[in-house]
């Protein structure tokens, strides 16, 4: 297979309320030298632009979707069931269940239309830039290498002994 390495990864959110967790993903991309789009798309207050974006997702060179929604968080499943893009689903820690409520309904995808689901808020918006950046990574050997020493200088950074 070709390599293509202008392939890009598109950030969305269901609302601007969920941006203060999923610029987390947009910085990790950033470190990794990945180009991104963002953008609020709601599966649920604007269905038709989640339908246009999914289904132009492959043209526009994206490789890779984060995908972060709240409560009854359907954004990542349905954008999954319209391209076969890899979709990756941040639950967002809602303020009424604490995100449990985003977490179940972005895991329990039926089998046929998969969503990598991450951890519930920060940590995994952080996770999913970087699992988007070993997907990326895959066809571009420059992120590669960003990756590989990123996870490096972290292992170094853990201290053998507590303070
Ligand atoms: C979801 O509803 C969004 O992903 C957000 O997490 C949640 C609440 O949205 P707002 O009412 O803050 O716009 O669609």
């Amino acid at each position: 297979m070709k390599k293509n390495k202008n392939l890009k990864v598109a950030i969305v959110m269901g609302s601007q309320s969920d941006y203060k967790t999923m610029q987390l993903s947009g910085k990790i991309l950033k470190k990794m030298g990945i180009k991104f789009e963002i953008k609020i798309i709601s599966a649920h207050r604007t269905p038709k632009r989640m339908y246009d974006f999914a289904i132009s997702a492959e043209r526009n060179n994206i490789g890779a979707i984060i995908a972060g929604a709240g409560g009854s968080a359907h954004l990542p499943g349905m954008i999954s069931a319209l391209t076969p893009i890899p979709v990756l689903g941040v639950p967002i820690e809602s303020k009424k269940l604490k995100g449990l409520d985003s977490l179940l309904s972005i895991a329990q995808m039926p089998k046929g239309i998969p969503v990598g689901t991450l951890a519930i808020g920060e940590d995994g918006a952080i996770n999913a830039g970087l699992l988007a950046a070993s997907i990326i990574a895959n066809n571009n050997p420059a992120v590669k290498r960003k990756l590989n020493n990123w996870r490096l200088s972290q292992t170094k950074s853990i201290k053998k002994k507590p303070n």
